[in-house]
Order: structure tokens, then C-alpha cells, then sequence
């Protein structure tokens, strides 16, 4: 209601969105090294060296809350996981970009249980992995039911494909190449064939990649402030980085049990999910 009421989308933003534990951070990564790359060269002191990429390109949610007490300037570059039909009603009028990442639910789910647990305080009780799967299955989760927000962002993507660009981690992880420029060329950043003659993409790949980006100091022992009062372990948002974890967590069980609702939810849509 915060960001409806105080947030008036422009034409020049650039909005990555998705669901936690879907490739966020990968995301924003991306996106800051591609839409920033005129400013700065991919040195040791390029930004993403020195802060997380969520300080790179803030959450929309912390940035209006910080806006409303700090009367900060609106920045050209954020990102969400609020649901599609609760974006401010700017977001379709004003012809801006919104690049969503989905991921495997089952894998999406070990990453949260992981980054809960991880976050939980020594001593107090965590949820097991039985309960995460549990509320899951019902469609708690932060933000809502997974198969709500990502048939929000895949019917949109199909609806009006020049605003919303929706890409799926695993085809990230695949055919990394393909999918930088492609997310190059949507957000209207496309790279020319002399940077490609010159190893850009290799570089904002590389830059990019799990295993730059997790062995950075600032990523190993920063931490960041997105609000006042709150302060995050930058460590938090890398943990494997790797397709189909889920294996070595889920059991087979739970498996076939959430095959059969995603199969259920998303049916007729044309979506799937590579196990
Ligand atoms: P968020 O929504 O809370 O910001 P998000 O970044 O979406 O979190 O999810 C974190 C997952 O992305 C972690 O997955 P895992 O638990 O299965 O390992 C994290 O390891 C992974 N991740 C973070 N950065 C990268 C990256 N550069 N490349 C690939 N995966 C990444």
C-alpha cells in the first residue's frame, strides 16, 4: 500500500522482480553491471566489488519505506517481489522494463528453508523441513502462494512481452550467454557487436558469477543496511548457487507430492519447470 500510494513509476526504471530464493540476487547483479556499464569499467573497483548487489540495486520495498523518512531521490534501477496485481498502477502506463526470474519450486523452497535457518538466532527453534514443506504446499510463503506470483509475471509476460521479461534460473544457469544478452537487449542496454568483439558479455558474466561474487570480501563478511534498523549478512544470499539441490534435501515423497501441485496449479498455462 506504501509503494502504491508513494510510488510513481516512471519510464526510465528498470525493475527486476521474482520471488524470494528465485535467483534475485544473480539478477540484480546482472542487470546493474549491464545497465551501468558506460560508468564503470569491470576493474577491482567496480561497484559490485565493494557492496552487495542488493545495495547495488535496492529492494522497492526498503527504498519507499527509506524514501518516505529520508526523502531519498528516486533511483532509476530496483527491484520486488511484490506480487504482479499488487504493483503500483504506474508500472503498466509508464512503459517501463520488468525482468522476472522464476526458479524450480522444489529448489526455491531448499533455499529458503537454508536461508531461514541460516537466519534464525542460535538457540530459538527453527522450522524443520517438514513444516517449511508443509506451509509451502498451502502457499505460505513470503510474499504469496509461489504459483500465484510467478502466473502473475508469466501471464503478464505473455500479455505485454515488451514490458516484462521472464526468465527461468535454470535457463540462466544453462545458457548463460543467450540469456545475459537477451536481458541486455530488453532493458534496452543491448550490447553492440564491437563490446562483444571485446568480451563484454564473458565479463559481466564473470563478474557476475556465483563463484566471484561469493568469494568477494564484502560478500563473505559484509553486511548492508537496506533500511534504518536493519542490517543483513551480505554472506546470507550465497549459499550453493547450483541447479536441482533439492535432491539432497527433498524427500521423494514431498517430491511427488508438489509435482502433483504445481502440475495442478499451473495447468493450461504453457508453464513448466525442469526438474
Ligand atoms: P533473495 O530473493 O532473498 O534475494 P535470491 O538471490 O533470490 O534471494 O536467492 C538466493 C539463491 O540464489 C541461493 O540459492 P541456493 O540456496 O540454492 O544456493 C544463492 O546461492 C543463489 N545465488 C546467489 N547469487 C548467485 C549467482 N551469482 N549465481 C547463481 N546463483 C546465485
Amino acid at each position: 500500500m506504501l509503494i502504491q500510494e508513494h510510488f510513481k513509476v516512471q519510464p526510465s526504471h528498470i525493475m527486476v522482480g521474482s520471488m524470494p530464493k528465485c535467483g534475485t540476487t544473480w539478477l540484480k547483479a546482472l542487470t546493474f553491471a549491464i545497465a551501468t556499464r558506460s560508468q564503470f569499467d569491470f576493474s577491482s573497483s567496480h561497484p559490485l566489488t565493494a557492496s552487495s548487489p542488493h545495495e547495488c540495486l535496492p529492494f522497492l520495498e526498503t527504498v519507499v519505506a527509506t524514501a518516505c523518512l529520508n526523502k531519498a531521490n528516486p533511483i532509476a534501477l530496483f527491484a520486488t517481489h511484490i506480487p504482479f496485481t499488487s504493483l503500483p498502477e504506474s508500472f503498466l502506463s509508464s512503459g517501463c522494463k520488468m525482468v522476472y526470474i522464476c526458479r524450480n519450486p522444489k529448489d526455491a523452497l531448499t533455499s529458503m528453508w537454508h536461508f531461514e535457518s541460516r537466519l534464525t538466532p542460535k538457540g530459538k527453534k527453527c522450522f524443520t523441513l517438514e513444516e517449511a514443506f508443509e506451509q509451502f504446499s498451502k502457499g505460505v510463503y513470503p510474499f504469496g502462494p509461489y504459483w500465484d506470483h510467478v502466473l502473475g509475471y508469466w501471464k503478464a509476460s505473455l500479455e505485454w512481452p515488451e514490458k516484462v521479461l521472464f526468465l527461468k534460473y535454470e535457463d540462466l544457469k544453462t545458457d548463460t550467454m543467450r540469456h545475459v544478452k537477451k536481458l541486455a537487449q530488453f532493458i534496452g542496454h543491448p550490447f553492440s557487436l564491437e563490446e562483444e568483439k571485446h568480451g563484454l558479455v564473458e565479463q559481466v558474466i564473470q563478474l557476475c558469477s556465483f563463484e566471484n561474487l561469493s568469494n568477494l570480501n564484502v560478500n563473505k563478511v559484509g553486511k548492508h543496511h537496506p533500511t534504518e534498523k536493519l542490517e543483513v549478512e551480505n554472506a546470507v544470499f550465497f549459499r550453493k548457487g547450483v541447479v536441482g539441490d533439492w535432491k539432497n534435501n527433498l524427500t521423494a515423497e514431498m517430491s511427488e507430492q508438489l509435482d502433483k501441485i504445481i502440475e495442478q496449479k499451473l495447468s493450461g498455462s504453457g508453464l513448466s519447470f525442469s526438474s
